[in-house]
């Protein structure tokens, strides 16, 4: 009986069998966190699609050995990528890029441990690639085809259809994933190694294609602005009253003001931090804006730490971490300060294992400085109580003065929390994020009231300035209509919506006696001068967008990525300039017509300032200056 060979096409072949390795590798092998169905089911289907649509491109190549040979050195080279990735994995946990391989610290530390680093069981590795050598040669005949001009577009879409799912699951799963590209073990895990290579190679090209063309010259016309518009050296007479006190600057996760001195089914919601908010050793900001963009929490502390915008796209912590800055820590290094962050995520999210380096941060206190367990997790991690407890012998250690940034991370969008942690009730709205929202915050705060009370304890206290800033909003305008509900208003208006931007700000001095509530406009980009005058240290000749907050002769508007902006007396959004007290409409830019409004001469200004501000970061600016020179 004459048996029928069925002829599968060797590209599908060996797609499938360098997929079932990438897989194992992605799930078993590099420790990729996976939270849900969603991502079980990417991480198994881009290992597949991604294989059989690059082995696939053997179908347009006519010569039947030259598609032969494509597979074949396709496999070795794909495995290569693996190891070298695999190899980069165990020494520094993260996946290589571009300016990691060109950072020779990284290779010369990979090179002397690399014999450690190489198992001998690695050589399974390489099983698949000779499976897939063994049968290219073996099919040579049956699997490889001429394939038709029909067959060719045929592939092409299933391909682009293949792929094209791939990045759709990914973008359900992580909206904003590429835009935004925080996270490399999330960019691989949805889309996989070898796009995320590419992914890297597109973005630093075009990063390092505008460095290029920048010249020292763009620096001039920045200076002549900040003197004359920004008056950004100008001192307070709170100048140096904190000499060589710590800083502890507490991040607190996507919070508010709208929850400050308000109240849920009668009770307050942070009891702690609204009685800061007349304690006299407080200064309360309640028109403090936060100015993050994609880059969310890692924007509030580019922020902070440089008094210089996020990017209008994507994170700058991401995109920018090569750059060179003239950050606080770096100034505090000169005035004998140490400078760390505690937050007990892994230490390449938002990319702080590069970016802290760039920034001069001496000491990150990242996940493995903490113990994890299901216990004490929730949601994104360690539980801020917790975080607190286990943060203070490290703070105690470090030698005195430092500034301590602190990451807290509990409330994090979902808003999840165990019961037992739970002291106030959630909302009733159909928002379960905006309900759920109330219970961390609180939970926040109480952490925030015992770590005071450790503090205190440690003896920390006394010597220390404690600062504490919410990063960004929680509450995203998808939830507008239970918003309106809770705020008691009708609708949430794009007034509102720019008012809802307020994020709490205090600055508590222990023993000062004189703190206020302070009204004035303020935000992120005002930090950095801020708390540097505060310590006594000079920042006549560095470059930067904001003011010290105690000084009266400020530029006079908070600016938000989006060209929003709020001033003394005005707030524009939405092409409309509301009076900033009253929410009334003040007048409409209709389309192509610029005049008219009081909002009208900022926009120029605000403008402006923000391209300034890109300028020195797309060219890389400050590598032209010798700050310490001055
Ligand atoms: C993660 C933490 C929270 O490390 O910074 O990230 P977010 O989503 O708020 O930027
Ligand atoms: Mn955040």
């Amino acid at each position: 009986m004459e048996t029928r060979r069925i002829n599968i096409p060797l590209f599908l072949l060996a797609g499938f069998i360098f997929g079932v390795k990438t897989y194992i590798v992605y799930r078993f092998i590099f420790q990729i966190e996976i939270d849900n169905f969603m991502q079980e089911l990417i991480i198994l289907l881009n290992p597949f699609i991604t294989s059989i649509v690059f082995f696939g491109i053997s179908i347009w190549i006519q010569n039947p050995l030259k598609q032969n040979a494509f597979i074949r050195y396709s496999a070795l080279i794909g495995t290569i990528i693996i190891y070298f990735n695999l190899l980069f994995y165990r020494s520094f946990t993260d996946f290589i890029t571009i300016p990691q391989l060109f950072q020779t610290s990284n290779l010369s530390d990979l090179s002397t441990s690399i014999i450690s680093l190489i198992k001998i069981y690695d050589i399974l590795l390489f099983v698949d690639v000779l499976i897939i050598w063994y049968l290219c040669k073996k099919l040579k005949d049956s699997g490889i085809k001429v394939y038709t001009k029909r067959n060719k577009i045929l592939a092409l879409v299933i391909f682009l259809l293949m792929l094209s799912g791939n990045f759709l699951l990914a973008e359900m799963e992580r909206p904003q994933l590429l835009s935004r590209g925080f996270d490399r073990e999330y960019l691989v895990k949805n889309i996989g190694i070898f796009y995320f290579h590419v992914y890297d190679i597109v973005v630093q090209s075009k990063m390092r294609s505008q460095r290029v063309l920048a010249d020292d010259n763009d620096l001039i016309t920045i200076k002549k602005y900040l003197k004359d518009e920004v008056r950004s050296d100008q001192r307070s007479n709170l100048y140096g009253i904190g000499k060589e006190k710590n800083i502890i600057f507490i991040s607190a996760e996507s919070v508010q003001s709208f929850v400050i001195n308000n109240e849920l089914n009668g009770e307050e919601i942070t009891p702690f931090l609204n009685s800061l908010v007349h304690d006299k050793d407080t200064f309360y900001f309640e028109n403090f804006y936060h100015q993050t963009a994609q880059g969310k929490t890692s924007d509030s502390e580019f922020l902070t730490e440089n008094s210089l915008y996020p990017l209008p796209g994507g994170a700058v912590f991401f995109t920018h971490a090569q750059n060179e800055y003239h950050a606080m820590p770096e100034i505090l290094k000169e005035n004998n300060y140490e400078s760390v962050v505690f937050h007990a995520n892994t230490n390449s999210f938002w990319n702080r294992n590069q970016m802290y380096n760039s920034l001069n941060i001496d000491q990150f206190y990242d996940k493995d400085f903490y113990d994890v367990s299901e216990d004490n997790e929730i949601g994104w991690g360690l539980k801020d109580k917790e975080f607190f407890i286990q943060t203070l012998p490290y703070l105690r250690d470090l030698d005195q003065p430092f500034y301590a940034k602190l990451i807290t991370i509990t409330n994090h969008f979902p808003f999840e929390l165990d019961e037992g942690d739970r002291t106030i009730e959630p909302y009733d709205s159909n928002s379960n994020t905006l309900n759920n929202y109330f219970p961390t915050v609180r939970y926040m705060d109480e952490a925030i009231e015992q770590f005071f009370i450790q503090l205190k304890a440690a003896g920390l206290y006394e010597d220390s300035i404690i600062i504490i800033m919410g990063d960004h909003d929680g509450i995203s305008a998808n939830h507008n209509k239970a918003m309106a509900e809770f705020l008691d208003k009708e609708e949430i208006t794009p007034y509102d919506y720019l008012q809802l931007q307020r994020v709490p700000f205090f600055i508590h001095i222990p023993g000062y006696g004189e703190g206020e509530v302070m009204s004035k406009i303020s935000g992120q980009i005002d930090i950095k001068p801020t708390v540097l005058h505060l310590l006594g240290i000079d920042t006549e000749h560095d470059i930067y967008f904001g003011n010290d907050l105690f000084h009266d002769d400020r530029k006079g508007f908070i600016v938000q990525r989006n060209g929003n902006f709020i001033s003394e007396e005005y707030l524009y959004t939405n092409n409309t300039c509301y009076d900033r007290e009253s929410g009334d409409v003040i007048g409409v830019d209709s389309e192509g017509k610029e005049d008219g409004t009081p909002c009208t001469p900022f926009k120029a200004a605000v403008q402006q300032e923000l391209e300034y501000s890109d300028q020195i970061i797309y060219g890389d600016l400050f590598r032209f200056i010798d700050f310490e020179a001055k």
